[in-house]
């Protein structure tokens, strides 16, 4: 049977209420759509409609229950993640306790400094402070879960005694589980709780905020030619999958957030297709977290700057994000980002110019022009 996927075109603040439908419930609102339908692999078929013909065309593929879901699910407001509102896009300040991150070359391998610097991202606007002991950058090795806990967990129990809400960075279920004993409230995992067979069943145990993200392969071969029949629509099929397992195990929907995984196994094209159509996961429910930060494609774009002078891209890729519903954005440089973000805010809530003043007759014909003096 073919699948049908529908994503929100258009998007903007200043459309009237009665046009079209909002975004996860947020202040972006969209009243067109494009449907793609897939039958094979690589056999896609995409097509831009207005939004009810969109869902019209899912109604006929799929059923009116399955289109009335899906408009549901892309329109509902969003439930508070981690206890935290959705109404404005959250920042995840990113910690890594690591002798080998790609982002920062280890600066934070020390406990102490570790914790000063999330301090001072909770004090520059951190919602969320993400803390791992396992660099997963582009043909690092793993790391012994034991050593991964000795980094992290001293970490995590002083930021979150200071009342910080943290989250674990980790593929490892026993360090999930020590992780949520010190503090931690949100299990963060980059395979998406595929990497440990206990991953699942403990942090629905648990009931914690769950973060699942795509990766194709693992971090030491993932970059080596990555392939996809289409790579929004596979992770789109991988994020529901695991969505569904998350599900029957018995977490909430309002406790899982899905992340397209930028630059885990993909290629410049693939991060950037990914990065466009990002409003099309909002199909599936659930808060979308965006890790843009620093990463390797910004380089490819720009003169391959190194990773600390990869700001104004980080800024850029993560305010696009925004603009197509992004709820959660994990960074490295969170006073940057909060300003950035604040500012792109103020100007989509600026309340519209009046259309009467728009259309006055003054511009509509303007006076006519005094001949020229000789
Ligand atoms: N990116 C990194 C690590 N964890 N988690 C989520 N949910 N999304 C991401 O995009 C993501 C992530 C890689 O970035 P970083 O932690 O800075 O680097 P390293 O893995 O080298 O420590």
């Amino acid at each position: 049977m073919a699948s049908i996927y529908l994503r929100p075109l258009g998007l903007g603040a200043t459309a009237a209420p009665a046009e079209g439908l909002p975004l996860a419930g947020g202040p972006l609102r969209f009243a067109t759509a494009e449907v793609a339908t897939r039958s094979a692999p690589d056999g896609v078929a995409r097509q831009s409609l207005p939004l009810e013909s969109a869902l019209a065309r899912v109604a006929a593929k799929a059923g009116p229950d399955a289109a009335a879901a899906l408009r549901d699910r892309l329109s509902r407001p969003r439930a508070p993640f981690a206890g935290l509102t959705l109404d404005r896009a959250r920042i995840m300040g990113v910690i890594n306790v690591t002798p080998d991150s790609f982002s920062d070359g280890g600066e934070r391998f020390d406990p102490g400094r570790a914790v000063a610097d999330g301090q001072a991202m909770l004090a520059a606007g951190a919602d969320i402070l993400d803390v791992g002991g396992e660099s997963t950058r582009p043909g690092a090795a793993p790391v012994d879960p034991a050593e991964e806990q000795r980094r992290v967990l001293p970490v995590i129990r002083a930021l979150a005694a200071g009342g910080a809400v943290v989250s674990i960075d980790s593929r490892h279920a026993a360090t999930l589980a020590e992780a949520l004993a010190a503090g931690a409230i949100i299990a963060n995992d980059v395979s998406a709780l595929t990497g440990d067979p206990q991953s699942l069943p403990l942090v629905a145990g648990a009931g914690c905020g769950v973060v699942l993200m795509h990766m194709q392969g693992a971090p030491q071969t993932m970059q080596q030619a990555p392939r996809y029949g289409d790579v929004v629509l596979d992770v789109y099929d991988f994020l529901e999958a695991r969505l569904e397992a998350c599900l029957e195990a018995g977490l909430p929907r309002e406790g899982i957030a899905l992340d397209p995984g930028i630059g885990f196994g993909k290629s410049l094209d693939h991060n950037l297709a990914l990065l466009d159509s990002l409003a099309v996961f909002h199909g599936l429910g659930c808060p979308i977290l965006l890790g843009v930060s620093r990463k390797s494609f910004i380089a490819r774009l720009a003169g391959e700057a190194p990773p600390k002078a990869r700001l104004p891209g980080s800024l850029a890729a993560a305010l696009s994000g925004v603009a197509r519903g992004a709820q959660i954005l994990r960074v490295h440089d969170v006073a940057e980002t909060r300003q950035a973000v604040r500012v792109w805010e103020a100007i989509a809530a600026a309340p519209e110019t009046d259309p009467a003043l728009e259309l006055s007759p003054v511009l509509e014909s303007p006076p006519a022009l005094e001949s020229p003096k000789t």
